[in-house]
């Protein structure tokens, strides 16, 4: 039977931390649609973040992302956030948006470009001294698009050789985070391309170094929730990148394309032991026609709900069943647990918290959206972004 004091009481310490990039404008490659009201500038993301936090309780940390976030103090920026009941979290790094890293970055075949690139990530690392932040978060887009391009095992080098250094420069309990990423931009062999790669080179770089996964880096049809359980089992899983995707890296909300995927993902979080300050919960999404800060709402709920009904799981009933080799009741344990309605659990541990029982409801209530439109724009909001 669930205790379900303990399980209001785990969902109590869960925080999904937002991301900095999900609250301004963005796009596809065919149109960025901008929407009336959104942040101009990294203190406006915190003002938009501390609402998604004040409305679901479980949202305390922004990633930054650099240069789209670089500002000329970043210890002010910490305490902006601070004043708003904030914290900076992860430090994301950016390799691939200038002309240099045509040809990649750290695997680079010029010594020069790879040195720059290297530079950047050890900036990063200063960012988060003194952020105060715990992690770096490394994704990067090398990769070639012929084959005989260049040399893929000579890349794997440069790529160990630049982690190496910047894991070195890593301080007390600071970690970087490898994100892997099957396809895109580059078309023929993406450097970091799965789970396997990234694991290898974090066993040879040690503790510090962990992998990420994002729920959009995969091949149609993975088992995301096997490649999580690997991880965890091998004290490599340092966080997740959460969002939906139904083609490709398309960076939905989280949840909203197959939360049942969601819920078998965190099931093994929470039958491997990572629930907790170790593993990382971000979400990495954009926004592209949805309205922002209910859409991250909305993705912190969905995380919420997933987490809640892995909970559930009945763990004692679930391993009888499975010793017994009983495929049928082990199958119906888990499901059981997955269609359970948990938004009134939810709504209680809200409502325990002080907060609305419906934070997208609230939200929208606040009169947050005419407010930023307002001040930012000076014109109203067309209704659809409230
Ligand atoms: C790119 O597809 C990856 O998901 C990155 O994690 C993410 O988009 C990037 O970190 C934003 O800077
Ligand atoms: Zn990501
Ligand atoms: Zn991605």
């Amino acid at each position: 039977m669930t205790d379900l004091a303990a399980v209001k009481a785990a969902l109590r310490t869960q925080s999904v931390e937002t991301p900095s990039w999900a609250y301004g404008n963005s796009g596809t490659r065919f149109k960025v649609f901008t929407q009336a009201g959104v942040p101009r500038s990294p203190r406006e993301k915190l003002d938009d973040a501390a609402q998604v936090h004040e409305f679901t309780g479980a949202a305390p940390t922004v990633a930054l992302h650099i240069p789209w976030d670089r500002v000329d103090d970043y210890a002010s920026l910490a305490a902006y956030a601070q004043e708003r009941g904030l914290r900076l979290g992860t430090i994301n790094s950016n390799t691939f948006q200038d002309d240099d890293y045509r040809l990649g970055s750290v695997c680079h075949p010029d010594p020069a470009v790879r040195r720059k690139a290297v530079g950047h990530l050890l900036e990063c690392v200063d960012i988060m001294d003194a952020t105060g932040s715990r992690d770096l978060k490394l994704w990067f887009a090398d990769g070639t698009n012929y084959p005989g391009q260049d040399d893929i095992r000579a890349r794997q080098d440069r790529l160990a050789e630049a982690l190496s250094e910047v894991c070195a420069r890593l301080g007390d309990g600071q970690r970087m985070l490898l994100e892997y990423k099957l396809f895109e931009p580059s078309f023929y062999t993406t450097d970091v391309p799965d789970w396997g790669t990234a694991y290898a080179h974090c066993l040879r770089l040690g503790e510090k170094a962990q992998v990420v996964v994002d729920t959009g880096h995969h091949a149609p049809g993975t088992n995301i929730e096997f490649i999580v359980a690997t991880l965890l089992r091998e004290g490599k899983l340092g966080g997740f990148d959460f969002n939906s995707r139904f083609y490709a890296d398309d960076d939905l909300m989280a949840g909203a394309a197959d939360p049942f995927q969601l819920f078998r993902i965190m099931f093994e979080v929470v039958r491997g032991g990572g629930f907790g300050p170790g593993v990382a919960f971000m979400l990495d999404q954009c926004h592209n026609i949805e309205a922002k800060i209910p859409a991250i709402i909305r993705s912190v709920m969905n995380v919420q709900e997933a987490t809640a009904k892995a909970l559930l799981v009945d763990r004692d009933a679930l391993a009888a069943a499975q010793r017994s080799g009983d495929v049928l009741d082990a199958n119906a344990v888990l499901m059981d647990a997955y269609n359970t309605d948990v938004r009134p659990l939810l709504a209680e541990v809200r409502e325990e918290l002080g907060l609305d029982p419906d934070p997208v409801a609230a939200y929208r209530r606040s009169g947050w959206a005419m407010k930023i439109t307002e001040e930012r724009t000076g014109g109203r909001q067309s209704g659809w972004g409230a």
